[in-house]
């Protein structure tokens, strides 16, 4: 790879983008990130983004304490405008040095529509640091045919693949799921086929090999390569084949309970519902927060459909009541996860006597990606 060393640069705030298919990990090493430049007493501001509103992330980040913003509604590249709002409304409230985005998982062709256009437009305000596709290696093999099991249609493999390709730096996350062996196999294949990458492999979990990663992110910027070529009608096929829903769940209890049990029985019902429908799980997350504060929190992701929900942040204490958040996105018709979701909220509350009242529920594929600006790199 050819990044540029860049000069410390006082006035400029840097401009950092994780992506990555769902489920990846981007949000995860996300907080990871924020708490190591804050460390360094960087000021940060967080950038979530979704093609609907309720997120499970932007709940995540903000209970740890992080200024973010939510785009909701579109991805950056077709909401630009919205991503250059959100950096101002962060800047008028903390004036952050670093920004840290994280782009809709089901996304691609980053570096022309947000990238470039931001460099060309902002370029005095802004410095673009090089573009991360982070990748789950169980994820990888499968689509890359290391190992059986992808279930993805081709069309959401060829937006997987086209991630890869426009990635500057590839970062193999979850090194603790696989052997020494199987992770070299990876790290030759994504080698081979993706050449112009620098690859490198973390395990956010365990914070392990992370800094070497960060100083790049902090002290190389964007190369200016050729855009790739990207066919669109494929792109906006294989993400319209996603189904996507979010919802938001009022959680009422006479009884106290134990609010890390119910959304692990929650997550495993609706796990078993999506597998049943022979359809693959991208990514199925939920936080159960209590009234009381943020910072009161338990998380559950899966991500994919023969993975044991874990439970990520967990309630130290009893519950009464709570907002559950329900973000689900697997290769299936949204109306048939809508039916999921609602009759498993039913029989879940039956079962442990509780109310569990939808509040907010959308459903939908995502709609044709029409970025706003699409350029060559410059300069
Ligand atoms: N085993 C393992 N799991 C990890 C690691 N890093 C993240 N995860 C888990 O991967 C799951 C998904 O993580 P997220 O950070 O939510 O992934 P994401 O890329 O932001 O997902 P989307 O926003 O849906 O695209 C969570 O359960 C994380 O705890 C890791 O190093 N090892
Ligand atoms: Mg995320």
């Amino acid at each position: 790879m050819t990044e540029t060393e860049t000069p410390p640069a006082k006035n400029l705030a840097r401009y950092i983008m994780i992506g990555g298919f769902l489920g990846a990990g981007k949000t995860t090493v996300m907080a990871h990130l924020a708490r190591h430049l804050t460390g360094r007493n960087l000021k940060v501001g967080l950038i979530t983004n979704d093609q609907g509103s309720g997120l499970v992330d932007t709940t995540i980040l903000r209970s740890q304490g992080f200024p973010t913003q939510e785009i909701a509604g579109g991805c950056f590249c077709c909401r630009f405008n919205s991503l250059v709002d959100a950096a101002r409304r962060l800047t008028d409230e903390s004036r952050p040095e670093v920004f840290l985005a994280e782009p809709v998982g089901s996304c691609t062709d980053l570096l022309a529509t947000v990238s470039y256009p931001l460099r060309r437009i902002y370029g005095d305000r802004y410095r673009i640091a090089p573009l991360s596709t982070l990748v789950d290696p169980i994820r990888a093999r499968r689509i890359l045919d290391l190992d059986p099991g992808a279930r993805f249609s081709e069309k959401v493999r060829y937006i997987y693949r086209k991630q890869l390709e426009e990635a500057q730096l590839i970062v193999i996350n979850k090194t603790d799921l696989l052997s020494a062996k199987d992770l070299q196999e990876l790290t030759d294949r994504l080698a081979q086929e993706f050449p112009r990458a620098r690859i490198l492999s973390i395990c956010a979990r365990r914070r392990a090999n992370l800094i070497p990663w960060f100083d790049l992110l902090t002290e190389t910027t964007q190369p200016g390569l050729p855009t790739m070529e990207l066919d669109y009608d494929r792109y906006a096929e294989g993400e319209a084949l996603l189904g996507w829903l979010n919802a938001t769940v009022r959680l009422q209890s006479a009884a106290e309970l134990d609010g890390n049990e119910l959304i692990v029985e929650l997550t495993a019902i609706l796990q078993h519902q999506v597998t049943d429908l022979d359809s693959e799980i991208a990514h199925l997350k939920l936080t159960l927060s209590t009234q009381s504060g943020l910072e009161a929190l338990a998380s559950v992701n899966v991500v994919r459909h023969d993975l044991v929900p874990e439970l990520g942040q967990r309630l130290e204490t009893p519950i009464r009541t709570g907002e559950l958040i329900i973000n689900l996105r697997a290769e299936t018709d949204p109306k048939a996860l809508e039916k999921i979701v609602r009759s498993s909220l039913t029989s879940l509350a039956k079962r442990r006597n509780v109310i569990l009242a939808v509040e907010d529920l959308e459903c939908f594929r995502p709609g044709r990606p029409t970025p706003t600006f699409r350029e060559e790199a410059v300069g």
